[in-house]
């Protein structure tokens, strides 16, 4: 099934998500749906919040060296937890609740990540490149923050201008 994605400046996206304490049947159908959403929208990451569900859930699937996106490399991410960090990167990020908006980010080069799979299993993930900032982004997701709160002042005018010339196109 289908979810809408909700899109700033709605403020459920600064919701404070709440630890999943269920890993039941309806937790695996909504991470389903999650998946489903995602890849419909030509997504590599979601969070929970991004379909108006406050849970400290996210799910990750980045393309292999072909540009490939496969099921099998879904990562479902629960009440994660960053244990430890490594160096800086920056990356050109958006986002599908910032929908044609893209500006370069710094986040930690690579990360050693605690979660729980849909199972309730204690995992743990060594990430770079990519998939750590990715983490990172969808992370900022369950605290209620975007990748455009990263913005300095100056380059968060030039979006809130944007957007406003976009919204007044749509119109
Ligand atoms: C988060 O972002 C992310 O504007 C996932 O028109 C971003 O999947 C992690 C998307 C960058 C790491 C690096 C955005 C699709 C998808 C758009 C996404 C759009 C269509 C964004
Ligand atoms: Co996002």
């Amino acid at each position: 099934m289908l979810l809408p994605i909700i899109t700033y400046p709605n403020k459920l996206l600064k919701t404070l998500s709440a630890d999943v304490a269920m890993f039941d049947e309806q937790l695996h159908t909504f991470l389903d749906n999650m998946y489903e959403t995602m890849i419909n929208n030509n997504g590599i990451g979601l969070a929970a919040i991004q379909v108006a569900m406050p849970i400290r859930a996210l799910i990750l699937c980045i393309p292999d060296e072909e540009g490939n996106q496969d099921r099998s490399n879904l990562l479902e991410i629960i009440n994660p937890h960053i244990v430890n960090t490594r160096g800086k990167a920056t990356y050109q990020e958006g986002c599908l609740s910032v929908p044609g908006f893209y500006e370069d980010i710094e986040r930690y080069e690579s990360l050693t990540l605690h979660y729980h799979n849909r199972h309730g299993v204690q995992c743990t993930l060594e990430a770079d490149n990519l998939l750590s900032i990715a983490i990172q982004h969808e992370m900022d997701h369950l605290n209620g923050k975007l990748f455009i709160d990263h913005l300095s002042y100056s380059r968060r005018k030039k979006f809130e201008k944007e957007l406003k010339k976009v919204i007044k196109e749509k119109k």
